[in-house]
């Protein structure tokens, strides 16, 4: 039998410099594999917690010593223990923490294990992770939600709205479809540098500019997209994360860029004519985690013709979702494994909203490493969409390099650019 023979954390450094928990285990056939987990800046306040030190002396209180501390607390439970058994390890690690959000030991260190588990077993296994998560039928290769404009909590800027992607569709494979992107991103840059805007990036690798509203960068998208020799809308369409969360407050949606605040329906309304004008397949958070209301009118108005996605609202938490659906909010949903806390119920979450017709979008966060589970996993449910950033930063490009070398391990794979949207 083989089993976990060491488990152990070590604080590393994330894409903003800020500390995080690595976590490795070690099987007893002499197998090590590790984790990295990753951070958000805009998080939905129902998230599972994320354990900080509190020490002003260290990284002015962001230190994880604490949640290494209890990798290696979960992780001595969990010597002596098969590693294939994914729900039932996700399970005692549950237990150990003893709450429903991980407030004890951290969903760093929880989240941790449960990854350097999968990817240890996988290894001794000998077979790749999307394999082992995903089984015979894993063989999707994901549509990249490239994030190019940054606003919002990830930038310095004057944009409200906080990520604007492009989304390669008609492709017949993913690298097509990669490279195509790409080259709107650089044409995208030549674009902004002329008319004198700043190039600086954000913190997923997209551009930072300045511009005079919310739709600017839309208009820009669109002139990037014909730049590089490509057709808004028939080759290439525009995602949205307006992380509306972050400008919700008690008079409404405060666009600060725009210098005017709006109701819940004026939101809509507004969203409606950009899709009306603009080549808009899907836009995530598109209303506040506390507008339930607003999220229902907005899905009768535009959930027929769009994607409308919910990360704050649903925080990869099944529970949650299973409310959504009730409510018929939004009619996909972001998955962050960090907002849940383990692999398990990661997948409980992916399997309702597919058993619901809710599409799933396997996603980044703002501070990642250069670890590349996200890439695997994606392919591994069938999920048809990633969101990792742009090709601009060594910890959104291994994501996108991993997706590379998976498509050449299955052949091409099948890229679904086509059916996934109503356009
Ligand atoms: C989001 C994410 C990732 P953060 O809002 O979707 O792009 O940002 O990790 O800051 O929550
Ligand atoms: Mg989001």
């Amino acid at each position: 039998m083989i089993y976990i023979d060491d488990v152990y954390g070590i604080e590393v450094l994330d894409s903003r410099g800020n500390p995080t928990v690595k976590t490795t285990v070690i099987l007893s056939d002499g197998i090590k594999a590790s984790a990295i987990v990753p951070s958000g800046a805009s998080t939905g306040s129902k998230e599972a917690i994320e354990l900080r030190d509190k020490d002003a002396k260290r990284f002015k209180g962001k230190g994880v010593l604490k949640a290494c501390e209890n990798v290696g607390k979960i992780g001595d439970e969990l010597i002596g223990v098969e590693p294939f058994n994914q729900a039932q390890i996700d399970k005692l690690i549950q237990e150990i923490d003893g709450t429903n959000n991980y407030s004890n030991l951290g969903a760093n260190a929880a989240l941790g294990v449960s990854m350097a588990v999968a990817r240890a077993a996988a290894k001794s296994l000998d077979i790749p992770l999307y394999r082992y998560i995903g089984g015979a039928n894993a063989g999707i290769l994901p549509v990249p939600m490239f994030n190019v404009i940054n606003g919002g909590k990830h930038a310095d800027n004057s944009v409200d709205f906080q990520e604007y992607m492009l989304m390669p569709l008609n492709f017949n494979s993913f690298s097509d479809a990669l490279r195509a992107v790409t080259e709107c991103y650089h044409s995208l840059k030549e674009i902004l540098q002329k008319s004198g805007h700043s190039v600086s990036l954000g913190d997923e690798g997209g551009f930072a500019p300045n511009l005079k509203n919310n739709e600017e960068p839309v208009k820009i998208l669109v002139e990037a997209i014909n730049h590089a020799g490509y057709k808004a809308g028939k080759d290439m369409f525009i995602a949205l994360d307006t992380a509306s969360s972050e400008f919700y407050g008690k008079n409404g949606y405060d666009l600060k860029g725009e210098k005017r605040v709006l109701s819940s329906a004026q939101m809509v309304d507004y969203y409606a004519e950009l899709c009306e004008k603009y080549p808009i397949v899907s836009i995530e958070d598109g209303l506040s985690e506390d507008d339930w209301e607003g999220w229902e009118l907005l899905t009768k108005k535009l959930g027929s013709k769009i994607q409308l996605v919910g990360d704050d609202l649903f925080v990869t938490n099944a529970a949650i979702l299973a409310e959504g659906i009730k409510k018929r909010a939004a009619n996909s949903i972001l998955i962050k494994l960090n907002q849940i806390g383990t692999l398990t119920q990661t997948l409980e979450t992916i399997r309702l909203a597919h058993r619901s017709g809710y599409t799933c979008v396997v996603s980044h966060r703002s501070g990642e490493s250069e670890d590349a589970f996200i890439a695997d996993l994606a392919v591994a449910i069938n999920s048809g969409q990633i969101k990792t950033g742009a090709t601009a930063r060594g910890e959104r490009t291994a994501k996108y390099n991993r997706l590379l070398e998976i498509e050449r391990e299955l052949n091409g794979g099948e890229y679904l650019g086509k059916a996934v949207f109503g356009r």
